[in-house]
């Protein structure tokens, strides 16, 4: 009889927890924000297990367990080899464009990125996931912090804002002597090519002295965020390097 009530009494304590961690997964959903989902997955993982701990007994705790793992793996996303790329240059240069071109999303509502955005793109079998950090000044000494375990540095330049050539350059010299990005492949894309005063690509090697970039595989692609003209080449090279690298 009592072992009854305190069944009873468990189940519906693990119904209302449950209730209350399927409202968080279908909030995780809803946002449907790549950092959303990487950063808080290890947390509802963690906790989910811990509800789970307290509340569900004997045999009950199998199906939700698996349920719930199950929902866990895909919020994020373990099927398929994971990369981590790291989006970096002045601001103004074209970052999130070519984020959101890279998700097929509209690209005529961009502001200027106070922090950080992130997205997961699947391409060639793979899922990356690519963190669009803000260029302006003040920002800058923030990118520091997300250089931790990056697979690739895509560095974008707006190929017509020649007054800040010098300033790009200085920036990434200092990004390709970051102790984080130590051999990490870099592509560069030459963004704004579909504006007559651009500077073309080449030139723009030249000016960054890219061929003395000895200690890691490096790639100048010209394109155009807007336009998206570019964007899958670069990509491509992406995905080719890293499958080699990884291989
Ligand atoms: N013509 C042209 N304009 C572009 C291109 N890519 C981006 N822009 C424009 O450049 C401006 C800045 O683009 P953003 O994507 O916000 O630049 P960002 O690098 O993310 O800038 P921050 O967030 O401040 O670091 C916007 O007005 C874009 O529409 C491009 O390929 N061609
Ligand atoms: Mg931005």
């Amino acid at each position: 009889m009592n072992g009854a009530l305190i069944n009873t009494r468990a189940l519906s304590a693990m119904r209302e927890k449950r209730r209350i961690l399927t409202e968080w997964l279908c909030e995780l959903h809803r946002r449907k924000s790549g950092i959303q989902e990487l950063d808080v997955g290890g947390w509802v993982e963690q906790e989910g297990m811990r509800v789970l701990n307290s509340a569900v007994r004997g045999a009950l705790i199998s199906n939700w367990k698996e349920g719930l793992l199950s929902v866990i793996e895909k919020l994020k996303g373990s099927t398929g080899q994971e990369v981590r790329i790291v989006l970096l240059g002045l601001d103004n240069a074209g970052k999130t464009t070519l984020l959101k071109s890279l998700a097929s999303e509209d690209v005529n509502t961009i502001t200027p990125t106070q922090g950080f955005n992130v997205k997961s793109v699947a391409s060639h079998g793979m899922k990356l996931n690519v963190w669009d950090i803000g260029g302006q000044r003040k920002i800058r000494t923030f990118w520091k912090k997300y250089l931790e375990n990056t697979d690739v540095l895509i560095y974008v330049i707006d190929s017509a804002d020649k007054k800040r050539f010098e300033e790009t350059g200085l920036e990434l010299s200092e990004l390709i002597d970051e102790e984080n990005l130590k051999g990490v492949p870099v592509l560069i894309f030459a963004n704004k090519q579909d504006l007559a005063t651009s500077s073309p690509a080449s030139e723009i090697a030249e000016g960054l002295n890219l061929h003395t970039y000895r200690d890691r595989e490096w790639q100048i692609q010209a394109c155009s965020a807007v336009s998206g003209e570019g964007v899958q080449d670069g990509m491509n090279w992406i995905c080719n390097n890293i499958v080699n690298k990884k291989k």
